[in-house]
């Protein structure tokens, strides 16, 4: 049965309306144990979740809702390596990937414990190399550039714990990423780089990626025409996949390629060889303790009671909102400058899990799914869109990420950074009413019409939502913890709504619709096989290509010389 009609999801619904006349400012007043009752700590993390638009009963009916979902049996078969991937018959198992060694998990009859401790073993070894040195080049030099070219799963996750870990980079490597197949991307790269103390890893599950192996024979176009034999190649490329038979076919050496499995997900592949460009930046050990941070996690997701469980009250909160407030984005504001891709990353970790519309029975859903994900650092996101987020006629709930200690300890920066959080999130959940306001524009000595004029502009409606995560420390450990926290909340929202959280079908169209159009774009006739804008519009492409510049026509008249 449809979620959406069970008594869990109607209770919600009436509890909606008790709810929606409920200052947030007001519960604060009225109950001075809020933020205790609403908050956890767990080890170096605090999650204060008291500014929301809830009860204690809403929690229960929201828990109640992820129950009846079979949110506890589903999480079980997660763990256990069931095939819930169901449209791609795969099991789903970045957690084992995270998992202390000493367990066996049988996967079509193989342990994969082993298999897993195997490629960290092999990572391990070529980090060792890389950094001391042991690893030459063709020229006999020692490696100082990492290149990562992929995109996607196999590019955000590692690019953003790079950026985020940067304080804690050992072994003195470069480390850089190309993803896009705008050739500016990997020629703005290789214009910083040397040759003969490069070394490119090509990560791609699948090894069939249009833009990364476009990429990656730029980079082998590139690095021939300064090593000139082919045979220096296995010194400055490793690929990291799960196919082989392409990996050699590329021209890579089969010893050097790291493996990892059709279990791990792309967007949850971080934790697998594919951040082999992470664990050269910081070095193994440290890779290791961003593992053993997602493990904690693990551990406290499967363990804890929903009540107290951090990613299930995160996920339950963005569906009190996304279905029964109808609010359909949610910002995620870092305010940690070093963290400042990890909107991005959680744009695909979040949308590209969520944003599907039918359920496991291949029913279109009656409910919204997958917010749209957003955000940029604080304070920069204060003086861009944060208008926005106070004034706005509807809310969009937030997380506030917040470390507590700065890596840079500059003047004053760190406690007016904390001092601006902080101030937001208040600002938020109190507002500033009309009677605030006309307080402040009397006291201003502003005259009465003026007043009358500006009151509605003035006033903050408040009641707006953020939770609000803090951690002592952003490092290897916690930043681990803080990703599998979102992985963990992205499951239960899936659970909740039913859809397949680990297929992503939705990319396919446009794949294989450039793939009928690059050859008409490179071809000899006219296009006229598309709707009138398509065609028109490869034919501008394919006008200008051809001459240099299209010709002029009334629909092209931009092009037109002035
Ligand atoms: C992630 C997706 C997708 C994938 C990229 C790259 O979950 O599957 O983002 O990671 O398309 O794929 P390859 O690693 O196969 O090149």
């Amino acid at each position: 049965m449809d979620l959406s009609r069970s008594a869990a999801w109607s209770a919600l619904v009436s509890h909606k309306h008790e709810i929606d006349n409920m200052h947030m400012r007001a519960l604060f007043q009225g109950d001075g144990d809020r933020f205790e009752r609403f908050s956890i700590v767990w080890g170096e993390l605090l999650l204060d979740y008291s500014k929301n638009r809830i009860t204690s009963h809403t929690l229960e009916l929201l828990l109640d809702l992820a129950r009846v979902a079979g949110l506890e049996k589903m999480r079980g078969e997660m763990f256990d390596g069931q095939a819930i991937n169901f449209t791609e018959h795969r099991s789903v198992l970045h957690t084992a990937l995270r998992r202390p060694p000493g367990y066996s998990l049988e996967i079509d009859g193989v342990d994969i414990s082993e298999e897993i401790a195997d490629v960290l073993r092999q990572m391990k070894s070529c980090c060792e190399d890389v950094i001391s040195g042991k690893w030459k080049g063709y020229t006999g030099r020692t490696m100082t550039d990492i290149v990562n070219i992929g995109i996607g799963g196999s590019d955000l996750g590692p690019c953003m714990v790079t950026e985020a870990l940067r304080p804690f980079a050992q072994g003195g490597l470069q480390v850089h990423f190309v993803s896009n197949i705008d050739g500016t991307h990997i020629s703005e790269t290789l214009k910083k780089l040397n040759p003969e103390t490069t070394l490119f890893i090509i990560a791609s599950k699948t090894f069939t990626t249009q833009e990364t192996l476009t990429n990656a024979m730029t980079a082998r176009d590139w690095f021939l025409t300064h090593a000139l034999d082919e045979l220096h190649i296995a010194k400055h490329f490793v690929a990291v996949s799960t196919n082989r038979e392409k990996v050699v076919a590329f021209g890579i050496d089969e010893a050097n390629m790291f493996r990892f499995w059709d279990w791990v997900g792309g967007r949850y592949s971080l934790w697998s060889s594919i951040g082999l460009s992470i664990a050269l930046f910081l070095g193994f050990d440290r890779f290791q303790e961003l593992l053993n941070g997602a493990y904690a996690m693990d551990r406290h997701f499967q363990n804890e009671p929903l009540e107290k469980n951090i990613p299930v009250l995160l996920a339950v909160l963005g569906i009190w909102y996304n279905n029964f407030f109808e609010v359909s984005s949610h910002a995620v504001i870092p305010y940690d400058q070093y963290m400042h891709r990890f909107p991005a990353y959680l744009q695909q970790l979040d949308m590209e899990s969520n944003g599907k519309r039918v359920n496991r029975q291949g029913s279109m859903v009656e409910y919204a799914t997958g917010p749209v994900i957003w955000g940029e650092p604080g304070t920069n996101s204060q003086h861009a869109f944060f208008q926005l987020l106070h004034q706005g006629p509807n809310f969009i709930p937030a997380d506030f990420i917040v470390p507590l200690k700065t890596q840079n300890p500059v003047g004053e920066h760190h406690d007016i950074l904390l001092a601006n959080c902080f101030a937001q999130t208040e600002a938020l959940m109190k507002g500033k009413d009309e009677r605030e306001v006309l307080q402040e524009l009397e006291l201003s000595g502003c005259d009465p019409d003026e007043v009358t004029a500006l009151l509605p502009h003035k006033v903050f409606p408040g009641n707006r939502p953020t939770n609000t995560i803090l951690v002592n420390e952003l490092n290897p450990f916690t930043l681990g913890s803080l990703i599998a926290m979102y992985e963990h909340k992205v499951f239960v929202q899936g659970i909740i709504w039913e859809v397949n959280s680990f297929d992503q079908w939705g990319v396919e169209l446009g794949k294989q619709l450039a793939k009928t159009i690059f050859p008409e774009i490179q071809g000899g006739e006219k296009v006229r096989t598309h709707d009138s804008s398509t065609n028109a519009l490869i034919n501008a492409y394919r006008e200008y290509r051809l001459k240099g510049k299209p010709q002029a026509s009334p629909q092209l008249s931009f092009f037109d010389e002035p």
